[in-house]
């Protein structure tokens, strides 16, 4: 039963119809200063906890809720005789439901000029102190630190009938659990940012990586199994995902999803949005085994789909499909003609949701495009965590530089900057055969490069492909002539490749005596 609530909030959102409701409930509502001062402006009754404890709120309101009136009240065993004894002794009432949210310390040290002194002033201590205690004594206290825990709280302590005011057991310990997370990451915030200052002390070092690194993620599912039926798996969330990642998806329809299926419906998501947003043609990703097996362009969703499909409809079977636009009814018909495991889409139209609906077992995940950038990259390596910044670079045509005597044409640098957006998406060594914004041939995943030329050149002749006049993107430098010999004798009349090699000229020379274009990007995009 809940009769005093202490409410302590920087984020004021929500707060004052909740305290109105409390109130109304007849809770006493205690508060520090800026808060009650917008509950009593609003018309909520309420106690300061300065006049509550008979203490000034003091030092710049460092000091403002930490006294024993507040802790003993809050951490005051019920059921323990000799607590409530001390309660009465020292005249301390309890505290019942403990609503905070602390000082922002994310928002303030994300901001480019704030100082080591603006960071330690938004260090929040009695906030977290009274959420820890409020979560430490669940058994007989409510503790809230997300406004939007205060619609179910409400709503318990509305319906429950035979005690009004009563929260369940079970919200209880879901809610403390929820405040350890809290706490522990704003306190993993903290030392990620002290640990990232620079020599000067005053001012964080963007982009450093931390002394010890804090991330959090939560749990979006458990897994029936992961990359084998032998291994356990989960899907966690990094609790700072960005606009537009692919644990921000929405599952519309369709079996559950499998870790192999996540794996690669990321990496079709990630590579289709790199082809640019509603406003650019609409574009098609094939995703088989985390490659593309085929992208491209279209005036639509369904001709970007027939397209994409051609380079490699062996490997398309079962595989993860995404596209940048909606899906609509036309697409959606001819997706159902193919076994797919996976589809991704912004949005799907009623028509292409109808007639999905007869395929059950097809995965259909909606996710917003958004235009977030995710900061940083992990790998796990035996007892440690690779970290990088994810390659969030995007070569545009103004980066790159023509090195042989001919110079390209109009079409064959589109093709150009369309293949290399694709290279950038395939497993190292990569090589992409592209015509008219689209995929003709994949290599992926090789350990010689040639090898990766040979196997893409095989493969656009399996799927009736021609290469002839085709533009090629290699992800990283060719460090012989070779491998542009098996690109030219394959059909293609133009080359991306980064540059860089120690035989830069010899390849270079290789072009000129082979006639063909070729275009330097600075840039390399490894993936493995
Ligand atoms: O400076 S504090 O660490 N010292 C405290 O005793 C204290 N008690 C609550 N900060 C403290 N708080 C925080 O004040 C709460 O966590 C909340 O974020 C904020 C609400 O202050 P106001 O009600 O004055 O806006």
């Amino acid at each position: 039963m809940i009769k005093q609530a202490l409410i302590s909030v920087s984020d004021k959102t929500g707060v004052l119809d909740f305290a109105r409701a409390l109130s109304a409930m007849g809770v006493n509502i205690l508060s520090t200063g800026g808060t009650a001062k917008l509950l009593e402006e609003n018309g909520v009754p309420v106690t300061e906890v300065a006049d509550y404890t008979g203490f000034p709120e003091m030092l710049d309101g460092r000091v403002k809720t930490l006294h024993p009136k507040v802790h003993g009240g809050i951490l005051a065993r019920r059921d323990f005789p000799e607590h409530m004894a001390k309660l009465d002794e020292h005249g301390i009432p309890t505290i019942d439901l403990v609503v905070v949210n602390l000082y922002p310390f994310q928002a303030t040290v994300a901001k480019e000029e704030c100082s080591l002194d603006d960071a330690i002033e938004n260090i929040d201590i009695g906030g977290p102190a009274m959420l820890r205690s409020a979560a430490k004594n669940h058994k007989d206290v409510v503790v809230i630190c997300d406004p939007s825990d205060y619609g179910v709280v409400l709503a318990e302590m509305k319906t429950t009938d035979n005690s009004p005011g009563y929260v369940s057991y079970e919200t209880r310990f879901n809610l403390a659990k929820k405040v350890y997370a809290h706490t522990a990451q704003y306190d993993g915030a903290i030392t990620n940012y002290l640990s990232s200052l620079g020599p000067d002390r005053q001012h964080a070092t963007r982009g450093a990586y931390p002394q010890t690194l804090n991330v959090h993620f939560e749990k979006v599912q458990d897994m029936r199994y992961g990359e084998n039926p032998h291994q356990a798996a989960a899907f966690y969330r990094d609790t700072t995902a960005v606009d537009g990642a692919l644990a921000n998806y929405r599952q519309l329809q369709g079996k559950e999803l499998s870790y192999n299926n996540i794996a690669d419906a990321d990496a079709a998501w990630e590579c289709v949005k790199s082809m640019g947003g509603m406003d650019q043609p609409a574009a098609c990703v094939i995703v088989k085994h985390a490659n593309p097996c085929g992208v491209a362009l279209g005036v639509s969703a369904v001709d970007a789909y027939s397209r994409a499909l051609q380079t490699d409809p062996t490997s398309a079977f079962g595989g993860i499909i995404a596209f940048n636009v909606p899906v609509d009814g036309a697409a959606a018909t001819e997706l159902a003609k193919l076994f797919v495991e996976v589809l991704i889409a912004p949005s799907f139209t009623e028509e292409a949701k109808q007639i999905m609906s007869a395929k059950q077992n097809v995965r259909l995940l909606e996710i917003p495009l958004g235009n977030g950038v995710n900061a940083m990259d992990f790998k796990r390596v035996g007892g440690g965590l690779l970290v990088q910044s994810a390659d969030a670079k995007n070569v545009l045509l103004a980066d790159t530089r023509v090195v042989t005597k001919k110079q390209p044409t109009p079409q064959q640098l589109a093709d150009l900057m369309f293949a290399w957006k694709v290279a950038k998406f395939v497993k190292s060594n990569a090589i992409v055969f592209c015509g008219n914004n689209m995929t003709l041939g994949v290599g992926a995943g090789q350990m010689s490069r040639i090898d990766s030329a040979r196997i893409a050149a095989i493969k656009a002749e399996k799927a009736g492909l021609t290469l002839a006049g085709s533009a090629v993107a290699s992800d990283a430098f060719f460090p012989f002539r070779d491998g542009l010999d098996v690109v030219v004798d394959a059909g293609a009349t133009c080359v991306i490749q980064p540059g860089g090699s120690m035989r830069d000229q010899e390849v270079i020379d290789a072009a000129d005596e082979r006639g063909v274009v070729m275009l330097y990007t600075g840039t390399r995009h490894f993936r493995h």
